[in-house]
């Protein structure tokens, strides 16, 4: 798995955004967001106010394909491909959800025990070594991340806690009104519309899934986007609307990240 850290070197610590990309395999358009997030990132650094001062201040972890044996086999076998591809013995299934993997009410709601269903939960929190790791990751850092953030497709949603249980967050007014204002810049550029809310309300009621960890470990900006569309093309979202989609989600990013940066 590659992680790439972004900011100015600076010698002291400095608060930090984690981003992924890829957990599930069929979603396209989020890996190619977070390679454009890079991009975009480190080339106007310098030029871009916002952008230069984000980076002076802090540093941004971006994971850009999560699930690579997953995103592999959707070039090369199933499109539509979503899990993992870790195998175990017995099962003749292969995989299982990674954001039905993480340790947040696990396995209770919205997931499946059965390992040859789409949401299969794992046979054990953290079985998957991609989610293992990125936990590792996040636990190791907690001192300094600030914000999590983790891009799907589709719907055109940013969710946050709870997708495992429908009590509010401690913190949902504030994530409600990051979200709200996030979205409105969104849809500023392309009049694309976003709705916002809490997973269990605003999607479905899904357990394990790595906002609600994220969140539950300390991490009080965590937020889940479903990039475009609202399903007229669904996960095969035309070529044309991949730098569109991405020039539109950096306005959200960089959003919350200002936000994170005066709090
Ligand atoms: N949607 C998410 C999924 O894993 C989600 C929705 C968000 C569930 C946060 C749980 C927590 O089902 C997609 N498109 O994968
Ligand atoms: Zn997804």
């Amino acid at each position: 798995m590659h992680l790439l850290k972004i900011g100015r070197r600076t010698g002291s610590t400095k608060p930090a955004i984690f981003m992924d990309c890829g957990i599930h395999a069929r979603e396209w358009i989020s890996p190619a967001f977070c390679q454009w997030f890079i991009n975009k990132a480190v080339s106007t650094y310098g030029t871009d106010s916002q952008m230069t001062s984000l980076l002076d201040t802090m540093d941004i972890f971006v994971l850009p394909v999560f699930n690579i044996d997953g995103y592999e086999h959707t070039w090369k076998i199933d499109r539509m491909w979503r899990k993992t591809r870790s195998r175990r013995n017995g099962s003749p299934c292969v995989g299982a959800d990674p954001n039905r993997n993480f340790d947040a009410g696990w396995c209770t709601l919205g997931a499946s025990s059965n390992p040859c269903s789409d949401t299969y939960c794992g046979a054990s929190v953290e079985s998957e070594i991609e989610v293992r790791n990125v936990a590792d990751f996040i636990r190791k850092n907690k001192s300094v991340i600030k914000a999590y953030l983790t891009i799907h497709s589709y719907s055109q949603l940013l969710l946050f806690p709870y997708s495992y249980k429908y009590d509010l967050a401690a913190d949902h007014n504030e994530l409600l009104q990051v979200a709200e204002g996030a979205a409105e810049t969104l849809r500023s550029l392309y009049g694309t519309r976003y709705t916002s809310g809490p997973g269990a309300t605003t999607i479905y009621p899904a357990a394990g899934g790595s906002d609600d960890w994220a969140y539950d470990l300390g991490v009080k900006y965590s937020y889940t986007f479903e990039l475009r569309d609202t399903g007229r093309y669904g996960f095969l979202l035309p070529e044309s609307q991949i730098q569109p989609t991405c020039e539109e989600t950096m306005l959200a990013v960089k959003y919350i990240a200002a936000h994170v940066l005066k709090n």
